[in-house]
């Protein structure tokens, strides 16, 4: 076997805590519950799922405007998902089981209930002023520039006691960091040193596009573009000067070096923008940058893109755009976006579509993120206006409908209280799927285990395969003698492909629809994907 590395090799599965498994019947989900289910994820054999790292969406202390994106003490654990010392029983358990823990790290905005906000907003003078970014009105009273926050509104809120702006790139409730100041620096570099050497083995960082700004703060443009027109207001402006500012790679380069004081740590960044921008946050080479930047594109895929060709383009921009020792990785929904099979419903086939987006996830060349219970097919749940708790409502219904309770069972299986929030369709469960040789959650578990077995599935070269056929997307991935073949049919429609002479095929390994012996023609039907071993 090539040598290992967990966060290039592996699999990242995304948890969000609250929704997980609750332990104690409040009906909110806990670090001991994920430890009750850790077994499910990995417990070294077949029978679980077999994902190699888990990234946990915040669970620090936070007042919950933004569940636990308003983080109001950076080293500690939320009441709510236990103390310190369930963490630390939570990362041994998994160390135990080979698991990683990736935790989310906030860096761009505090809650503004920390103690270092609630300082920084006593007066002019405080010696944490400059932790935050203060300034004074316009003349008439109005905010320093145009710049709208992500959830809308103006970015800038009045501080009646003293008489300035504070910046929030999302809500009030969260006032932006000043990333300029050294001593800010230092301190969140601290952060991050106090996890590690409690066994933390890396960090996704939130908005990590963002965490420092031009220093002009110049009013950005007018998005002009019509296509932007129906989109959210942010979306509004053109985030010329608010987002991907040139100099945020030395942030990013200083928590790097940070980072690499400790061995076999990562860093995933949430970053958006074009192929060329996402990889610059990759730094040199991959080498004093962040170790993985998310590759976004299958986030915001919906049934009109759900083509080979769109898919294909995808991977090969991101493969053409990185440097040469910069990793890809591929991602198909996290907790701001409508779920994958939701996204790709329109004729009623979103859950064949997920069982190809699993082969796809699982064979591409990248590290692959799964968010929970997309190995389940769950879909986006319908809930009661009443019980909508996402406070980002300007993306209509929210974010709270991919953000529901596990369904262990075909009672829920989550909590013995009520739950958080609704439970979506139990019909999708884990107890159902367990024991159905044709489930997703069966398919995903094949191709997990297929593929950390599988040299050229971890670390083997990509090579996009031109067939003569529509909707098909081909690749192979080898490395030496192991050699596979991917076959993606994209349409709904049965599609007969004739493999090229130099591709020859030996065995069928795994398929969305069965294993049926492999030929140089082949006829697949609609959704329908193959891995094929070759000579
Ligand atoms: O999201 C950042 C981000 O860009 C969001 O505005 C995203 O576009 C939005 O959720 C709509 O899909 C990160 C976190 O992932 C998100 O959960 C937080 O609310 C946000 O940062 C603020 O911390
Ligand atoms: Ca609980």
């Amino acid at each position: 076997m090539a040598e290992y590395l967990w966060w290039k090799h592996g699999v990242i599965y995304q948890i969000y805590p609250r929704s997980f498994q609750d332990s104690n019947g409040d009906g909110i989900g806990d670090l001991k519950g994920v430890i009750d289910r850790l077994d499910y994820l990995n417990d070294g054999t077949e029978q679980s799922l077999g994902i190699d790292a888990i990234w946990f969406s915040p669970t620090y202390p936070s007042p919950m405007a933004d569940f636990g994106y308003d983080v109001s003490d950076y080293e500690d654990v939320h009441s709510d998902f236990g103390d310190l010392a369930t963490m630390d029983r939570l990362i041994e358990e998994a160390h135990k089981r080979n698991i990683r823990v990736i935790l989310d790290f906030v860096p761009n905005h505090t809650s503004s209930l920390h103690p270092w906000f609630l300082e920084s907003r006593t007066s002019r003078d405080s010696p944490k002023r400059d932790w935050y970014v203060w300034r004074d009105a316009k003349p008439e009273g109005s905010p320093p520039n145009n710049w709208i926050a992500a959830f809308g509104g103006p970015a800038w809120e009045w501080d009646q006691n003293t008489h300035q702006y504070y910046l929030h790139s999302f809500l009030v409730e969260q006032p932006d960091l000043n990333w300029r100041n050294p001593e800010v620096v230092a301190r969140m570099h601290n952060v991050l040193r106090f996890w590690m050497r409690r066994g933390v083995d890396g960090f996704r960082i939130d908005v990590m596009d963002r965490v420092v700004k031009d220093p002009e703060l110049r009013d950005n443009p007018p998005q002009t573009n019509p296509r932007y027109r129906e989109m959210a207001q942010t979306a509004l402006q053109i985030h010329q000067y608010d987002v991907n500012w040139p100099d945020i790679i030395d942030i990013v380069r200083g928590i790097r070096s940070v980072v690499d004081e400790f061995p076999e740590r990562m860093t995933v960044g949430e970053v958006f923008g074009r192929p060329k921008q996402i990889v610059e946050y990759y730094g040199t080479d991959g080498h004093d940058g962040l170790h993985l930047a998310f590759n976004f594109p299958f986030v915001r895929i919906r049934d009109k893109r759900w083509t080979a060709e769109h898919v294909r383009n995808v991977v090969d921009a991101f493969e053409q755009a990185l440097t040469p020792g910069a990793w890809p990785n591929h991602v198909f929904g996290n907790h701001d976006v409508d779920r994958l099979v939701s996204r790709v419903n329109n004729d009623g086939r979103g859950q064949e579509r997920a069982r190809l987006a699993a082969l796809l996830l699982l064979t591409v060349r990248g590290t692959p993120f799964i968010y929970y219970g997309e190995e389940l097919g769950m879909e986006n749940a319908v809930i009661p206006e009443e019980k909508l708790q996402d406070p980002a409502r300007i993306f209509a219904p929210g974010r709270d409908p991919e953000r529901t309770p596990m369904p262990w069972t075909r009672k829920g299986g989550f909590t013995t209280g009520e739950p958080w929030l609704p439970y979506g369709d139990l019909t999708q469960n884990v107890a159902d799927q367990a024991g159905d040789p044709r489930s997703l959650l069966t398919l995903y578990r094949r191709l997990l285990w297929f593929r950390r077995a599988s040299d050229a599935l971890r670390v083997g070269d990509y090579t996009p395969v031109d067939v003569a056929a529509d909707g098909i997307f081909a690749y192979t991935r080898t490395t030496g003698d192991d050699r596979l073949l991917m076959v993606l049919n994209f349409t709904t429609d049965i599609v007969d492909v004739v493999l090229p002479e130099d591709l020859r095929v030996t065995a069928t390994v795994i398929g969305t629809h069965g294993e049926p012996a492999a030929t140089q023609k082949m006829t697949l039907a609609g959704n329908e994907g193959r891995v094929l071993r070759l000579a």
